[in-house]
């Protein structure tokens, strides 16, 4: 690397490190046919983060299931670095925050300050024929996430552009990456839509059955028992990783 790279390279972390999750949170704007100033009431609070390679598909897959379209142009502007979604879930309402990372992945500096506070975390690779290093790289960024994000943080892994052909990650190579990090798994597409709201419904579930956990809250469906049951166990003694509102 340049001197000149090593300046670049600065420059541009300093600009996005603008968007970092610490800083006030831009003001959300209410989906249209809300009434503007009032969001929905929500009790339950969840921050999710994106995490992954650049050019796995990050962004889109957040925009597709924020917006529920597919924006091939999305790599040339500057990224959406924030998503606010209002959902239902073991009936509560939730506002599930995403947090996209904007660029910084393509360094592999995303700083501590991103993870803190996530309760889950979305790590995708791109399954197709230019997908094979981000599939590699699955390894570094759970070591990433053991290093900095809660330890009981809950994870999915998704393997994305599923549409694209010539596939080349089999989907029983990426379950076998989930199973070995104990992490669930989704083949996604945000092109054609294939399973990405199930996989942030997923994570965002678990992280709420967490949350109603920790509330002592009890539910009513056998698995949703055994899961409350696992996350009871898991934060004992730990501080609350959900923010109950
Ligand atoms: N065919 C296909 N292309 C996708 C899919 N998801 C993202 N892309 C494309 O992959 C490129 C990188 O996507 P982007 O969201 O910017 O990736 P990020 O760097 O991980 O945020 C863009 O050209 C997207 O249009 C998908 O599911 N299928
Ligand atoms: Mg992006």
């Amino acid at each position: 690397m340049t001197d000149d790279d090593d300046e670049r390279m600065e420059e541009e972390l300093r600009e996005l490190d603008a968007a970092r999750p610490d800083r006030p949170a831009p003001r959300v704007l209410p989906k249209a046919g809300a009434a503007a100033d009032a969001p929905p009431k929500h009790s339950l609070l969840i921050k999710l983060l994106m995490l992954g390679d650049s050019g796995v598909g990050k962004t889109t897959l957040l925009k597709r299931y924020a917006e529920g379209k597919f924006d091939p142009m999305i790599a040339s502007t500057a990224g959406v670095a924030y998503e606010t979604q209002y959902v239902e879930l073991e009936g509560r309402n939730i506002r599930v925050d995403i947090w996209d990372t904007a660029g910084q992945e393509r360094f592999h500096v995303i700083t501590q300050a991103y993870y803190a506070g996530a309760h889950g975390i979305v790590l995708a690779y791109d399954a197709s024929e230019a997908g094979e290093t981000s599939f590699n790289n699955i390894r570094y960024w759970m070591n990433a996430i053991r290093e900095h994000a809660d330890a009981h943080c809950v994870k999915v892994l998704l393997g994305n552009k599923v549409d694209k052909a010539p596939k080349a990650i089999s989907h029983a190579r990426g379950k076998a990456v989930a199973d070995e990090y104990g992490v669930g798994f989704f083949e996604t597409s945000a092109k054609s839509g294939a399973n990405v709201t199930e996989a942030f419904h997923s994570v965002a579930r678990e992280c709420v059955l967490k949350a109603l956990a920790e509330e002592g809250v009890s539910v009513s469906t056998e698995s949703d028992a055994e899961v409350l049951a696992a996350a009871a166990t898991a934060s004992k003694g730990k501080g609350k990783r959900c923010a109950v509102m």
